[in-house]
């Protein structure tokens, strides 16, 4: 037997698309009570030809980082992105680069969010950092840096250009595809043509929607990402009426919301007006207070990123057609996935950050006639240092020893593989920055699930004498705009865990760290960690 279907030279093409803060609830394959009612008919599609993979997890929640994970197959401390806005380690080899090598077309549209120009690619047509939804910037291949302003939505036009790629592309080559949409990240700004799309339909509040994180530690009381309190009326819900010019957080609220707004036409933007202008004047009658006001934002929240992802299910149907018509389907590897998952208002939440299940899964589809079964699923855990291997594996080539991760290829068969992983490694650094969630690292076996958060008192001040002989880089704009919205609060020193049975617990209500009965468990997984921690040399 060969080690791999895939070293036989069969070289297939690879379309990877990547949305950015797709949730698993916001695909009706996935079955979510909120997607039944706002369905992905095109992503559907994809998961009735291929696998769905209910077990996939990121290994730091979180866009660069996520995105430097899929490049270098490496973790966050291998690869240098640990946090949002420090940079990867560019000497790193990216997967891009090997298949370049291997004679793979190479090409990479949209969200790069990269500090470093994308490597090992024939073409790119990317956008700048985190792009914008309304006549979005893009540069251009071996031009990185210079931005040029292109008039339509982002989601139609990174589709776009991935065809006209497809179209121009050497076509005595196999090709590698990298779609990476900006949506549907936030501020949630919907197309034209879908704004109102659900307008009047009323979606089910997450049964953890009212979590009062009794049980958990002070991590999930003190990050900033609840709706009720964090999620911005002006910004994120649009509602520019309540500008408050009097305080920072307002102004920067409001000029959040108008670097959307004043990108678009006239036309685009009377009819984006047509609808927030009436259900504001609505609202503003009233004066609504309380659960009502948070179920308000829940709503108009969930309406709005809704909307984006109609845009993006239509994406992936054109991408789908365009392979069918050009006899391209049955020689493609499609691969739909996220930089992470999302809150869709579980705990009260939105963004992600956490190891808990909602942000620590991402969604992953893989469609490749040859091999994988029509409406198959796979239920063993997957990892986004995966990715990597597997698509080194696809183009023949071996997978660097020094590459944790694990081509998926044995899966593709449907049967449950015995040699497979049996846990996971997470670890999350990003604090103090947007959001507070406290660093964390972990363990997740398929039943149950270890954290550790950690981390002095005082951290802000590191941050800041970190960046203090850095004036003009991006870490330095971030965290002075933050100190300027009085973004942080005072922290302190924390060193606890969590423990979750997800089997009897999947919303992870009940911490049942030092609780009786559980000592053998703590143990084990205690060990678990260390022997993770010690064998990818963790240093913090
Ligand atoms: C921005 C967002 C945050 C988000 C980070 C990271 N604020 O800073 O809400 O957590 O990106 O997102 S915004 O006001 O600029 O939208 S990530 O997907 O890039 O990791
Ligand atoms: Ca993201």
């Amino acid at each position: 037997m060969p080690l791999s279907l895939f070293a036989q030279g069969e070289r297939p093409n690879i379309l990877y698309i990547m949305c950015d803060d797709h949730a698993m609830q916001a695909i009706s394959a996935y079955g979510s009570p909120i997607s039944k009612l706002a369905p992905t008919p095109n992503i559907d599609r994809l998961a009735e030809r291929g696998m769905k993979f209910n077990e996939a997890f990121v290994e730091n929640s979180l866009s660069t980082p996520s995105r430097a994970c899929l490049m270098t197959g490496l973790y966050s401390h291998q690869n240098g992105q640990r946090q949002l806005a420090e940079g990867i380690d560019s000497t790193k080899t990216f997967f891009s680069e090997l298949l370049q090598g291997a004679g793979y077309s190479t090409a990479v549209v949209g969200k790069w969010h990269m500090s470093c120009s994308p490597k090992g690619f024939d073409y790119y047509h990317v956008l700048d950092d985190q792009g914008q939804y309304y006549n979005p910037t893009f540069a251009s291949t071996g031009q990185y840096g210079n931005f040029k302003q292109e008039m339509g939505y982002a989601t139609d036009l990174i589709t776009d250009h991935a065809i006209e790629y497809l179209n121009n592309r050497d076509k005595n080559k196999p090709f590698c595809l990298l779609v990476h949409h900006k949506a549907p990240h936030r501020l949630w700004m919907p197309n034209t043509k879908y704004v109102s799309k659900y307008a009047n339909v009323n979606f089910p509040l997450p049964e953890t929607f009212w979590d009062d994180y009794e049980t958990r530690g002070s991590a999930a009381s003190t990050q900033k990402m609840s709706i009720d309190k964090y999620m911005e009326m002006v910004r994120d819900l649009k509602v520019p009426e309540m500008y408050d010019p009097s305080t920072p957080e307002g102004r920067d609220s409001y000029a959040g919301l108008m670097g959307e707004m004043n990108r678009m036409t006239p036309q685009q933007r009377a009819i984006i007006d047509a609808y927030y202008m009436p259900r504001n004047r609505e609202f503003l009658s009233k004066n609504l207070t309380g659960k009502e006001l948070i179920e308000w934002k829940y709503q108009n929240y969930i309406r709005d990123y809704m909307a984006v992802i109609a845009s993006v299910d239509e994406s992936v149907g054109r991408l789908l057609e365009y392979l069918d018509k050009n006899n391209l389907t049955d020689n493609t590897i499609i691969v739909y996935t996220s930089d992470q998952g999302f809150y869709m208002g579980e705990h009260g939440w939105f963004d992600k950050r956490f190891m808990y299940e909602e942000s620590f899964h991402t969604p992953l589809i893989i469609s490749y006639p040859k091999h994988i079964k029509e409406g198959s699923e796979c239920n063993q855990m997957v990892q986004n240092i995966d990715f990597a291997p597997t698509f080194i594996d696809l183009a023949g080539l071996q997978k660097p020893k020094y590459m944790p991760g694990t081509s998926l290829q044995p899966l593709f068969a449907g049967a449950p593989v015995k040699k497979w992983r049996k846990s996971l490694y997470y670890h999350y650094y990003d604090y103090p920055t947007y959001h507070l969630v406290r660093k964390h690292d972990g363990v997740r076996t398929e039943r149950y699930k270890l954290i550790h958060f950690y981390g002095k008192g005082g951290e802000r001040a590191v941050v800041e004498n970190k960046y203090q002989g850095q004036p003009g880089t991006r870490e330095n704009n971030c965290f002075n705009a933050l100190k300027s919205i009085n973004y942080f609060t005072d922290d302190a020193d924390i060193d606890y865990w969590e423990l979750y049975d997800i089997k009897s617990d999947p919303n992870e209500l009940h911490n049942i760290y030092g609780k009786p009965g559980t000592q053998k468990i703590e143990k084990e997984l205690k060990k678990l960690l260390a022997n993770y921690r010690k064998n990818l040399k963790v240093d913090e």
